[in-house]
């Protein structure tokens, strides 16, 4: 459940009410307060940095004869700041007294005294670059740091970003040095700050989620450091600097839409070619594209097409190239699905039928690693979700790793794609959500931009259950907070259409949330906790509230419904007949009663349950070892019973089935 704190409730008199409040959700589905979008509250401004372009940390670099990447994977030097000298210092020179470390990979787990720290964490590494690379335009790309970093460049500052989860890049062509190694500072800062977003907890709700250490307003541990590579890459002096692919159905053929966009308004020739399966050659079907302006958009037929489905997840491979007289000058290839998404109705569609979702909501979390890139657990989980027979999972709660989305595509997982707005709490104060607006903006423009062509990705979902106090104490819903609730989602809903035309909108509300910002999205998303949160041990009466909430929203809002968390504790190897509340017979039996309410309403577009495995959290009264224990596989992904029970019920289930 996400934080409840902004009223001065804290999570333990939250906790308290829950009991009292039980069932009050469901009676109250159904009922929209009638707070419209924007209703007293000031529209968002979108950030001041949407004004420029953006710079194309989006395109992941790729290396053909064109360009190069540098991957610089590996032992780090790394020193602690706890007193936060190290820029006045001079640490950007050198580290006084550097530790390795390795990159990427949390801090936390790896020394003791990293475990619950925030604050200024410092990398530094030497790099050559080739002097086969003078000429082109070098960037240093870094694929995701926790949650704030200031890199430096032989010492000198080249760039800011905040916000964790997704790349960013700063150009340093004419500062690299070719005749001498190249030092590469990052300071990574990891403090729990109220007016980001995620926010930290709220000055004088410093207890956090259930007064947890170190304190969050989530359920994750605040895993920090330089969590996926760090990179050198080049590209020539003029390139590709976006491509946007769509694709359509037109009869048995695909019908595949590129846009690209040429560095420096370029005007010239370019050309697409798509060959018929990734690593083919080039040019079974080519197409000649026009820059003007630096823009041109290309249109291909693809006669009989094998559309992209989770079972079948076909590739095909698109190559864009830059011409003149000479030839090619740039290239970039990238892996395309031809498949379509839409929402029809109180249904969602894949490739114009119906498909309902069966999986989980997943962290990225493993012992040691932390949130570091692991593409070994990576596999490993793929692997362990077609085991199951799961063919969806939301990305809980910010973007996953690159390689996520890529093995996605070539395996065939459908993916909810979240930006990283987990523990919002719209009773804050106006300043505050202003803040939250702007960087979730520019969150959801960075994940649209570098996720916008894979075809695993079905939706996007710009919150997890946003708050407006204590949801579950049946208190009811300031209208002020339901406002500026309202105007968030407005904006947010209103910025993913724009930018993405293809793709339905989400956010996963929290039982006990308002309707109005349901009414605001495509399609409803609901997180339910009725027989762990509410109704613990009482399975019956848990089920009978699932299905009166279900059906009430689904008669207010008339849209397809995914339950995008519900779950229960499952301690590994805990047993009990009649099922008892923390054992795997208890989290077993819950979720197959999820499956069975769900099943009965054709508007049920997926079941995702809560979680994939179970996952690291601060320490607290209610995560024992510091782990949320609602996997359905342990930490180290050994299967539980309800992953027996989700197999069984899911293998060789039709597209259609739940
Ligand atoms: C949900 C949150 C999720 C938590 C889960 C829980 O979205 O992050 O881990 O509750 O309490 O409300 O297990």
């Amino acid at each position: 459940m996400g934080t409840e704190e902004a009223d001065g409730i804290s999570r333990r008199e939250f906790l308290k009410g829950v009991g009292m409040a039980s069932g009050a959700a469901a009676a109250g589905a159904g009922a929209l307060s009638g707070a419209s979008a924007g209703e007293a509250w000031p529209a968002f401004k979108p950030p001041a940095d949407e004004v420029k372009p953006r710079l194309s940390a989006a395109m992941r670099p790729q290396q053909n004869e064109f360009r190069n990447v540098m991957d610089l994977s590996g032992l780090w030097q790394f020193q602690l700041d706890p007193k936060g000298e190290g820029e006045q210092a001079g640490w950007n020179h050198a580290l006084p007294s550097p530790r390795p470390i390795p990159v990427p990979a949390s801090w936390n787990d790896l020394f003791d005294d990293a475990a619950n720290y925030l604050g200024n964490g410092w990398y530094a590494q030497e790099c050559w670059v080739p002097k086969t690379w003078s000429g082109q335009k070098i960037f240093l790309r870094v694929y995701s740091a926790n949650y704030a970093a200031r890199v430096w460049l032989n010492g000198e500052h080249v760039g800011d970003h905040e916000g964790g989860h997704l790349p960013f890049a700063f150009e340093i062509s004419g500062k690299a040095r070719f005749d001498q190694p190249n030092l590469i500072t990052i300071r990574v800062e990891n403090l729990q700050k109220p007016d980001r977003v995620p926010p930290g907890p709220a000055p004088g709700h410093g207890g956090g989620f259930i007064n947890s250490y170190p304190a969050t307003t989530y359920d994750f541990f605040p895993y920090a450091g330089i969590h996926r590579q760090v990179a050198l890459y080049t590209c020539p002096a003029t390139h590709l600097e976006d491509v946007t692919v769509t694709t359509a159905i037109d009869g048995q053929d695909g019908m595949v839409k590129v846009r690209a966009r040429a560095s420096g308004g370029w005007s010239g020739k370019g050309k697409a070619e798509l060959a018929p399966g990734y690593g083919a050659a080039a040019g079974t079907l080519a197409v000649d594209m026009n820059f003007t302006a630096g823009e041109a958009s290309a249109e291909l037929r693809v006669p009989s097409a094998r559309f992209w489905t989770p079972d079948h997840p076909h590739l095909y491979a698109l190559t864009i190239s830059l011409l003149d007289s000479s030839g090619a000058i740039d290239r970039y290839t990238l892996e395309v699905g031809v498949r379509t998404v839409e929402v029809r109705g109180d249904r969602l569609l894949l490739n114009n039928q119906p498909i309902v979702l069966r999986g989980f909501g997943k962290h990225e979390d493993f012992p040691l690693h932390g949130k570091g890139l692991d593409l070994a657990q990576l596999v490993r989980d793929y692997q362990l979700l077609k085991w199951v027979g799961a063919n969806a999972y939301r990305t809980s709660h910010y973007p996953y790793s690159e390689e996520a989305m890529e093995l996605a595509d070539r395996i065939g997982i459908l993916i909810i794609d979240e930006i990283p707005a987990v523990g919002l709490n719209f009773a804050e104060s106006e300043e505050t959500i202003h803040a939250w607006s702007a960087m979730a903006q520019s969150q959801l423009r960075d994940l649209i931009a570098r996720d916008k062509n894979h075809p695993s990705v079905i939706m996007w979902s710009v919150a997890n259950e946003p708050g407006l106090g204590s949801p579950l104490s049946g208190a009811p819903h300031k209208p002020q907070a339901v406002a500026a609730g309202s105007s968030y989602f407005h904006t947010m809903v209103g910025l993913a259409h724009q930018l993405d035309s293809t793709r339905p909108v989400t956010f996963a509300g929290v039982q006990g949330g308002p309707n109005d910002w349901l009414g605001l999205v495509d399609v409803t998303s609901i997180n339910r906790y009725y027989g762990w949160y509410t109704e613990g041990a009482q399975l019956e009466a848990a089920t009978a509230s699932l299905a009166k909430d279900l059906d009430a929203l689904h008669s207010a809002l008339a849209k397809p419904m995914i339950l995008t968390e519900f779950g229960a504790e499952g301690l590994a190897g805990w047993h009990s007949q009649p099922p008892e509340m923390w054992t795997e017979d208890y989290q077993a039996e819950l979720i197959g009663r999820y499956l069975e309410v769900a099943r009965e309403r054709p508007f049920m577009a997926g079941t995702l349950v809560w979680c994939f495995a179970d996952f690291k959290t601060s320490q607290s009264i209610i995560r024992a070892e510091s782990l949320n224990s609602k996997g359905v596989f342990t930490r180290d992904r050994l299967p539980k019973r309800a992953a027996h029970l989700l197999r069984s019920r899911w293998h060789g289930s039709k597209p259609e089935g739940a």
